[in-house]
């Protein structure tokens, strides 16, 4: 990474304080860090989500770099937009050809997964320049933690309700990573809030490569999770020391796992800490999600390690 920590303290503020996602939210942090990942002009376009709503309550704003809201399905669409403006500005000779912009898309995994998969899917196959990163929170949070298509198994929400039926959600997650992986694009990871180094320096990386990148960042919800605000950075590590959530990235192709915990920690330990998976620690069904969350989660582990040739 070109910048030390220092340095990256003292990058310019471009989401500030004063927005009004909660105490703890993941996602503020996550898009910090990604902006701190370049110098030159940034332009976002936000999907309507937790952030959008939050950070933008009129007549007040939290940004400071030029910013569009967008509908929930349009993110990449709309971000794709401006890149090809932008270019054809620059041939035009109407802006300066030295000019460095970047073009930056986020959204909830709700608006990623689901609602905004085509237009994402297009944009990327269409080779804009720009970065798009999900803000997976796994669910739909600012509507009140309905199920997503990124929820995991056994979670807890308004509509895979814990109780008598069935233990919270019944699916496990759609792997959207490696669905971008069989894109082709130039660049595609995973990180998390609670390692800025290796988040600020995939950021850094996915602005550089000339084409689409994609991040997906797990952002704890402390309301949709139900776990204390103050662990945010701590439980999106544990989700990578149980490899739940693993820290990997694919140039070209080519997959390398950017952090193997040396002790892999039992998936119990990322669950207890969260109230969405309270049920699973209470009877025998409980104990069986339990299980298949673990076997699930070695089974995909090994079959990333033998995709990077570490297996
Ligand atoms: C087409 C469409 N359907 C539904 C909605 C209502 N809606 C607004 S935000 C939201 C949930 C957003 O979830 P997600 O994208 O995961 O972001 P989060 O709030 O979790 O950050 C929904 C369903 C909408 N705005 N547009
Ligand atoms: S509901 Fe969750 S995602 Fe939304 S602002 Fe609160 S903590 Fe963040």
């Amino acid at each position: 990474m070109a910048k030390n920590l220092k340095q990256l303290v003292d990058s310019p503020v471009r989401l500030t304080g004063g927005h009004r996602l909660c105490p703890g939210c993941g996602e503020p942090i996550a898009v910090r860090q990604v902006l701190m990942g370049t110098d030159s002009p940034v332009i976002v376009a936000n999907a309507t989500g937790c952030l959008e709503v939050s950070t933008t309550i009129f007549p007040y704003t939290a940004w400071n770099v030029p910013w569009v809201h967008i509908a929930f399905e349009n993110a990449a669409a709309a971000a794709s937009g401006v890149e090809a403006m932008y270019e054809s500005l620059k041939k035009q000779g109407k802006i300066d050809a030295d000019a460095d912009y970047k073009f930056v898309a986020f959204a909830g995994d709700g608006g990623t997964y689901d609602i905004g998969f085509q237009s994402l899917s297009g944009a990327v196959e269409r080779g804009h320049n720009f970065v798009y990163v999900c803000l997976n929170n796994q669910a739909y949070m600012n509507t009140g933690v309905q199920r997503s298509s990124a929820s995991p198994l056994g979670m807890n929400t308004t509509t895979t309700p814990a109780g008598k039926v069935q233990a919270g959600k019944t699916k496990v997650q759609k792997d959207l990573t490696e669905c971008l992986v069989a894109h082709e694009i130039p660049y595609v990871a995973q990180s998390i809030p609670g390692r800025w180094r290796d988040l600020v320096g995939k950021a850094e990386k996915a602005f550089n490569v000339d084409g689409p990148a994609f991040l997906n960042v797990l952002t704890p919800c402390p309301l949709g999770w139900a776990c204390d605000p103050a662990v945010t950075a701590e439980i999106s590590m544990l989700a990578v020391d149980t490899c739940i959530w693993p820290l990997y990235e694919v140039e070209y192709g080519e997959y390398k796992v950017n952090y193997t915990p040396k002790e892999k920690k039992p998936v119990d330990e990322y669950l207890k800490l969260q109230g969405r998976f309270r049920h699973l620690f209470k009877g025998e069904e409980g104990a069986e999600v339990r299980k298949q969350i673990q076997e699930y989660t070695d089974r995909k582990w090994e079959q990333l390690l033998k995709k990077a040739g570490q297996a």
